[in-house]
């Protein structure tokens, strides 16, 4: 069994350490070892009360999520909790770092709380498609109220020990936490009355009974943040069951119900997905483990446009001294006057504190000489699409870049190993893309060159998860992981309006399908001008597909940025709003090219769309330019907005089935002639063999 709890006493007082590393879950071992542990200090007649604490980071990060769905060893959480929560003896909880999910239920059921300053609280089970299934929904609304509870369960965010003090989640902080609990133990031990158990504490609960304008709120904001999830709506309905149900044990029964409604619902399977896909995606399969990470102390950027700014800001935000350079005084003081208003907007929306401003724009510096960069351990280059401008940038980079420094580009669409080429050390070069708005979106795509060392990677991949990025690997091939696949995504939406759909009918049935934007909001949040102009200047003819972009921009509709694209916006909106003269155009560039308009359900566009992305993604796999399906989720639900409950592209294909997208991608080739509907061979070979995408 995983996972052991060491049992010692200590003054009169069994001390308790959950030992099961790194995080310490709820491994059958340590459920085990908490059972038995209250057995054992239950029967010692020395021991006067008990202090439960975790050794290393973690107090307990939880259920053991990897048992899911196994057969259970040993007693079942509820059971160790009760077990827990009736002991005769006061047990104090000894939060010495995370305690999440079942972690901060198991400390919700001992008598008291004390919290290092560092410590942490929460209850992630939502990312996890569940619920807080071991009384969290039923006694955390016992302490900090019903509203504050359902926001902590909804978002899943991470409570910081000041805070959960300040909403009554915790009884003390201590910097001193072994010792201050183990004499608080001692001292509360003295006393006759009952030690206090959350399930008695009501006043919250009755006050609550009055109104339930909270669970309306907690709606909308499940609506706003959840969109499409299951289980936020199944927390709000245990907490209802928390307030106007008087027996809190059938409060408890409630929660066991929805719980086991959630864990059996595809959203859970998916989710529990990325968050395995996630930690896989940070690993490099042929990269030992014990590869040496270069220290990343301080980086350099070149370019202060928008993606250069906000890759700087990802670093001061982190702590990490970041200079950036750019080619004359104007571009750049443009640059930190956007990188200033950034901050300047987040203290203004309360996620910054003036100070704290002052401190992460202080790391930012910059100038127009390279030589500055003489001291980074890494400089990202990301200047416009240009292989010959790269190309110098990276000659001139490696003269003054320190030795074992390591040379990223931001490249989106660059040959990688031409741009290393420019170098004498092309085995610390590699590619780091960006999303944008860099400073926010969370996919990084970390792009191996041929020559990339294992040291270069492993230091490139450490240094995404430290910037609180989702790092994901490419081989250098054209348009990496993401935007190869985008490109039969966004093909198929311009194709759909050439046969006869409309865009806001594409974005619609794609939003319905849960993606965050659809294709047409998205390219006019781009601008169209971008592949327009594009082609122009290299005086390119205009594919099939981009026939109506092309027009509309002829039109001088070119998105958000002026107000009219496929949508019409307002002056300051983002809203779109429809645009009946475009009508005409679709319909005539339609007929210009032989298409006869049809009505198209919103079935056929969700396919085409979705399963383009599929096929594309099986091609990616065959080739070895993703490692692994779930990375391919991964980029897709970080950096393009896919839902999360589907688990991303390949897992929605593997949960309807490869024979049936096989047998969908022969019937739209059949019925568009469009031979990117031709099945990936993986696709083809893997249907045959009823297996799946991995
Ligand atoms: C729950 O509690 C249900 C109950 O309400 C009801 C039950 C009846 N289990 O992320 P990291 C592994 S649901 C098993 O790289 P970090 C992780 O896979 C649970 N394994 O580190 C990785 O393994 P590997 C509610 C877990 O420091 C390694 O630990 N709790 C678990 O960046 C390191 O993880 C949550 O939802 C787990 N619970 O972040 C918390 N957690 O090295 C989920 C982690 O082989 N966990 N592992 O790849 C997290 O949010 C982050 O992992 C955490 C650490 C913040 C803990």
């Amino acid at each position: 069994m995983k996972g052991t709890v060491q049992y010692e006493v200590v003054d009169g007082v069994a001390l308790l350490r959950i030992d099961n590393p790194p995080v310490n879950p709820l491994s059958a071992g340590v459920r085990t070892g908490i059972y038995e542990s209250i057995d054992k200090l239950e029967a010692d007649d020395t021991v006067i009360a008990a202090v439960l604490t975790g050794k290393g980071r973690f107090f307990i990060a939880g259920a053991d999520i990897s048992e899911f769905g196994g057969k259970i060893q040993g007693p079942g959480l509820p059971e160790v909790l009760r077990k827990l929560e009736f002991c005769s003896k006061p047990v104090v909880a000894a939060i010495n770092g995370g305690a999440l999910g079942g972690g901060l239920e198991t400390a919700l059921c001992c008598n008291y709380r004390i919290a290092s300053s560092k410590a942490f609280v929460g209850l992630p089970e939502v990312d996890l498609g569940i619920l807080p299934g071991a009384g969290g929904t039923q006694r955390l609304p016992r302490l900090t109220g019903p509203a504050e509870a359902l926001k902590i369960m909804i978002s899943g965010r991470h409570v910081s020990a000041s805070k959960a003090f300040s909403l009554g989640i915790v009884d003390q902080i201590s910097d001193n936490l072994l010792e201050d609990a183990i004499a608080f133990a001692k001292e509360k031990a003295k006393m006759t009355d009952q030690h206090p158990m959350v399930r008695n504490f009501n006043d919250k609960i009755l006050e609550a009974r009055q109104s339930d304008q909270v669970f309306q709120e907690a709606r909308a904001f499940a609506a706003q943040k959840r969109t499409g999830q299951f289980a936020p709506e199944k927390i709000i309905q245990c907490v209802e069951a928390a307030v106007h149900i008087e027996d809190f044990d059938e409060g408890l029964q409630k929660e066991r119900a929805y719980f086991t409604e959630c864990f059996v619902h595809p959203q859970r399977t998916a989710m529990i997905h990325i968050f395995f896909g996630t930690r896989a995606a940070a690993k490099i399969a042929d990269v030992p483990k014990d590869t040496p990470i270069r220290k990343i102390q301080k980086a350099g950027v070149i370019g202060s446009g928008t993606m250069g700014g906000g890759i700087a800001m990802c670093f001061a935000n982190v702590g990490i001294p970041v200079h950036i350079i750019d080619q004359n005084e104007e571009n750049l003081q443009q640059g930190l006057s956007v990188i200033e208003s950034n901050y300047d907007q987040m203290v203004k929306r309360g996620r910054l504190k003036p100070a704290q401003k002052e401190q992460v724009f202080g790391l930012i510096s910059s100038g127009l000489d390279y030589s500055a960069l003489a001291d980074a351990d890494i400089i990202i280059e990301a200047v416009y699409e240009n292989l010959d401008l790269k190309k110098k940038i990276f000659s001139q980079l490696d003269a003054v870049a320190k030795a074992g420094a390591i040379l990223a580009s931001n490249t989106s669409a660059l040959d990688l190993d031409a741009i290393a080429a420019a170098t004498n050390r092309p085995e610390s070069v590699v590619g780091t893309h960006f999303f944008s708005p860099a400073n926010i979106m969370r996919l990084l795509e970390i792009v191996r060159g041929k020559e990339s060392s294992h040291e270069t990677m492993a230091t490139a991949m450490a240094l995404g998860k430290k910037l609180k990025k989702v790092p994901v690997v490419s081989l250098n091939a054209p348009g990496f992981i993401g935007n190869r696949m985008l490109a039969g995504y966004t093909t198929q939406a311009n194709m759909l309006v050439l046969e006869g759909a409309l865009p806001h009918q594409v974005d619609q049935a794609l939003e319905k399908f849960g993606m965050r934007m659809g294709p047409f909001r998205m390219m006019d949040l781009v601008g169209l001008d971008l592949g327009w102009r594009a082609r122009k200047l290299a005086g390119q003819s205009t594919p099939i597909y981009a026939k109506i972009s092309h027009e509309l921009c002829e039109q001088g509709r070119f998105g958000q940025k002026n107000g009219k694209g496929y949508y019409n916006y307002e002056q300051g909106s983002r809203a779109p709003k429809p645009a009946p003269e475009n009508e005409a155009l679709y319909q005539q560039v339609s007929a210009e090219h032989g298409f006869a308009r049809r009505i198209i359900s919103d079935t056929e566009i969700v396919e085409r769309c979705i399963l383009s992305l599929v096929n594309i993604g099986a091609d990616i796999l065959a080739e070895g330019v993703g490692q692994r399906a779930s990375d391919l989720d991964v980029v897709y639900i970080n950096g393009y907005g896919f839902p999360i409950w589907r688990g991303g592209p390949m897992h929605h294909a593997n949960t309807i089935g490869l024979a049936n997208v096989v047998s969908k991608l022969k019937e739209y080739r059949q019925l568009t002639g469009d031979n990117s509907f031709t099945p990936s061979k993986l696709l083809v070979k893997l249907a045959k063999e009823d297996s799946k995408l991995e």
